[in-house]
């Protein structure tokens, strides 16, 4: 299929994110990193049918313009020039062309989208969605050997089903389990109650996952904890919004309290950067309804511009400027 074909480019007058070039065909992509929006997910119930993080991804790409005419500036949170001076192609290439009522078309179509990030070269940041999206999105990683998947989240998204559905968002983490190429999981940031009940703590940790509690985190400082990111070449970076506090992310499906700040997220994506190759990133659950003043869209924004930045500050992407 051509790759105008399988997405949803922009609308003109509406925003790209950090205002990127605006990629309308995927043949043409030329980007150190891609943002793809993937504006659904799989529904439980006739509730769930109009996703409620739908309207994510364009609400954080209005949210990203406050960042934009600081991005040469320094910036303290990476102690230089966000991008380490260097020139970082960004591009937004919209939304996976959504059908609605065709999940499995939507889901396969999100997979050959990713796939073709991947093979431009360009490393692809999704914003949901959902926390059924990075389902499809790791399908498309089965050619990279190997990778570890970090997870900041409240939830440890482990249920084999939901009401008879195995493909949503309380169980990505389990379905990565299931992919060969998974090399290993660390799930930061789980506290409260959620859809997991005691066999599905079992069962994660009778994978190996490492389950980081927040209280943990807060107790003992992120950087007594990141020892607990498996080892690994490349990472997959999946960043349920609700792992934040509800204080600075209330624009979610499930808040729960006791999560983790600003800086424990951005420190967590920088020792990732620092330990391997980050070969994708989602950031999802964002409901902009329940959000207060925009806050949960800004913090997306920034974490999503951070995370390229980690990037750029690891030599992982990024030229001399000309
Ligand atoms: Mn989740």
């Amino acid at each position: 299929m051509r790759g105008r074909n399988l997405i949803s480019p922009i609308p003109s007058g509406l925003p790209s994110f950090l205002n990127a070039e605006r990629c309308k065909n995927l043949d043409d992509l030329e980007a150190d990193v891609a943002i793809i929006g993937v504006p659904f997910g799989v529904p439980y119930d006739l509730a769930g049918m109009r996703s409620p993080s739908a309207p994510a991804p364009a609400a954080i790409r209005a949210a990203s313009q406050r960042f934009v005419r600081h991005l040469g500036h320094y910036d303290f949170d990476l102690d230089g020039p966000t991008f380490a001076g260097q020139d970082v192609r960004i591009a937004d290439c919209g939304d996976v062309l959504m059908q609605s009522g065709d999940f499995e078309g939507n889901s396969q179509r999100t997979t050959e989208v990713v796939r073709r990030l991947r093979a431009s070269g360009a490393v692809p940041l999704v914003l949901g969605g959902d926390h059924a999206i990075p389902i499809p999105v790791m399908r498309a990683y089965d050619d990279i050997g190997s990778m570890a998947v970090v997870q900041l989240d409240a939830h440890i998204d482990w249920r084999h089903e939901v009401n008879g559905i195995t493909e949503g968002l309380s169980s990505p983490m389990r379905r990565a389990s299931e992919l060969e190429f998974v090399s290993g999981m660390a799930q930061f940031g789980i506290r409260g109650t959620g859809s997991a009940r005691k066999q599905e703590v079992d069962d994660a940790l009778a994978y190996g996952a490492r389950l980081i509690k927040a209280e943990e985190i807060h107790e003992r400082g992120i950087s007594a904890v990141i020892d607990q990111i498996p080892d690994s070449e490349t990472y997959y970076i999946t960043f349920d919004a609700d792992g934040l506090d509800p204080t600075l992310a209330p624009g979610v499906n499930t808040p729960a309290l006791g999560g983790l700040t600003y800086y424990q997220a951005a420190r967590l994506i920088q020792a990732v950067a620092e330990r391997g190759r980050i070969a994708g990133y989602d950031f999802v659950e964002v409901v902009p309804d329940n959000d207060v003043g925009g806050i949960t869209c800004m913090v997306a924004a920034r974490l999503t511009l951070f995370t390229i930045g980690a990037m750029a500050h690891a030599g992982q992407i990024g030229h001399q400027p000309a």
